[in-house]
């Protein structure tokens, strides 16, 4: 048996019932194969085998109380997953479905995602299954310093730097932050995607999705076209999915469809963004009052149906596995072109395949939505340097940056043969650097 065949029977023998961590694991190494036959050194050193190993797992209890005085206890969870190239950076995840295996597959992903931004940070994910949907701003506030309690022991800004993600955004790192601040004393950079009035960078709120439109932008620029005149479905309707409607729509696409977990609205008229940005970021509503408020839109109940609206580009912005062969087989009908992952992994392995064989260019999550944690090293830069950089300074880097891993991930792709394959690009762009600093560092 091959040497990669042999790591990834032995990885789901080790970590039985994680099954997205066996699907990024899987993804990783199949693509890294033509890689590994060129450097017989990463099997002598079980290079593979120190990769998938997390360097640390901390899990811990978080005990809370809500506001009629029921006391609940939620996991919490950091994956601190690869040091080689900097500090552990990834973010949080507050949601019912948190386990394990899905921190360890964003941690994974998270070690390429990174090293593919040419920043200097490592790896790591975290999070809770805790759920703040419908928790008032005390009960999160109560969450958010319990959780901090136990996790300020194992991180700081030269050790360790979470953001935010599913559930996670400014209101939460605030609270994390002033407990951090309060327990370590010290004012540093050991959060991103903190307030502007304490630290924060301009340009990290809207960095993930305007990211995710610059490369798809770029890939589009490669090939004679633009977003200009084109239909754009995107999934989910919250940080991510939000600015990158903001730039899609900028930059002349038509954005038809958005969703939150209970339904998708279909706006053929192309979406008021300012209703959905008042209804998400302001009320903390639901996407079916969208219909209510915009005429001549039509609200669906659940989620899969958003892939049936025929479109060009398509942006699956919520969460894993929000595509799968059927919904890719029905967008690939209906003639999409493009595909731009701004969640990560929205599409199932058979997913991927589907657009592959079918020639739609597939931009994989850990390139495409690489422009937030960039923008969250870039906020850390700014940290260290007491410095304040203007949201077009920001932009700008931004912008650079996710042209440079396009480029990156294609020429890579075409260094091994497989041009067009940005899922072997990413991941073999994303490897070359892990791997060089691993062996740099000796049996660590
Ligand atoms: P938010 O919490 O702001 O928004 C999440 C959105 O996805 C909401 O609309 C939510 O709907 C929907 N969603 C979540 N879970 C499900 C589900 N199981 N089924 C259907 N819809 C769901 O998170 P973000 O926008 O920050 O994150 C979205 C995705 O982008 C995630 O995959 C995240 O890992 C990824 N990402 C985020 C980055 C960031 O900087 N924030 C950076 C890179 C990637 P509802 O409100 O109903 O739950
Ligand atoms: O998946 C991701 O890249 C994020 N949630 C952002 C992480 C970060 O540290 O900004």
């Amino acid at each position: 048996m091959n040497y990669v065949d042999r790591v990834l029977e032995e990885l789901k023998r080790k970590n039985p019932n994680e099954p997205e961590f066996h699907q990024a694991a899987t993804e990783i190494l199949n693509s890294l194969k033509p890689m590994v036959e060129k450097h017989p050194e990463f099997e002598k050193s079980a290079l593979l085998e120190r990769f998938t190993e997390p360097e640390r797992v901390i899990l811990f209890r978080v005990p809370w109380v809500d506001d009629e005085g029921g006391v609940h206890v939620n996991k919490g969870y950091r994956v601190q997953f690869n040091s080689a190239i900097g500090p552990y950076k990834g973010g949080l995840r507050f949601h019912p479905s948190v386990n394990l295996s899905i921190i360890k597959f964003l941690g994974l992903e998270q070690i390429l995602k990174n090293s593919l931004t040419g920043l200097p940070i490592g790896g790591g994910k975290g999070g809770s299954d805790f759920d703040p949907k419908g928790k008032s701003d005390n009960e999160i506030m109560r969450f958010c310093q319990s959780f901090m309690t136990e996790m300020c022991r194992h991180i700081g800004q030269d050790t360790d730097v979470p953001a935010g993600d599913i559930g996670v955004g400014g209101r939460e790192i605030g609270y994390l932050f002033g407990q951090y601040k309060r327990i370590r004393n010290e004012h540093v950079g050991v959060l991103t995607g903190r307030g502007l009035s304490y630290g924060g960078s301009l340009a990290r709120k809207e960095a993930t999705g305007y990211g995710l439109a610059y490369i798809t932008a770029e890939a589009m620029r490669a090939r004679g076209e633009s977003f200009a005149g084109k239909t754009v479905v995107i999934s989910g309707s919250g940080n991510v999915a939000v600015y990158a409607c903001e730039k899609v729509q900028s930059l002349g696409g038509k954005v038809v469809a958005m969703y939150d977990s209970n339904g998708y609205v279909y706006d053929k008229n192309g979406i008021d963004l300012a209703v959905v940005k008042q209804i998400k970021e302001v009320e903390r509503g639901r996407m079916k009052e969208y219909a209510e408020r915009v005429k001549g839109t039509e609200y669906h109940e659940g989620c899969k149906g958003i892939w049936t609206i025929p479109c060009d580009v398509a942006l699956p912005c919520a969460t894993q596995n929000e595509i799968d062969k059927e919904s890719a087989e029905a967008l690939v009908k209906n003639g999409v072109k493009y595909v731009g992952e701004g969640a990560n992994m929205p599409s199932t392995l058979d997913a991927i395949s589907v657009f592959q064989k079918a020639g739609v260019v597939f931009l994989p999550a850990k390139a495409a939505n690489a422009g937030g944690v960039a923008t969250s090293a870039l906020e850390m830069a700014q940290s260290s340097g007491r410095l304040f950089w203007t949201f077009e300074e920001v932009d700008e880097k931004l912008k650079s940056i996710m042209i440079n891993i396009y480029r990156n991930m294609d020429s890579a792709a075409r260094e091994y043969g497989v041009e067009g394959d940005y899922v072997t690009g990413a991941n073999i762009a994303g490897f070359k650097k892990i791997a060089e600093a691993m062996t740099a560092h000796g049996i660590v």
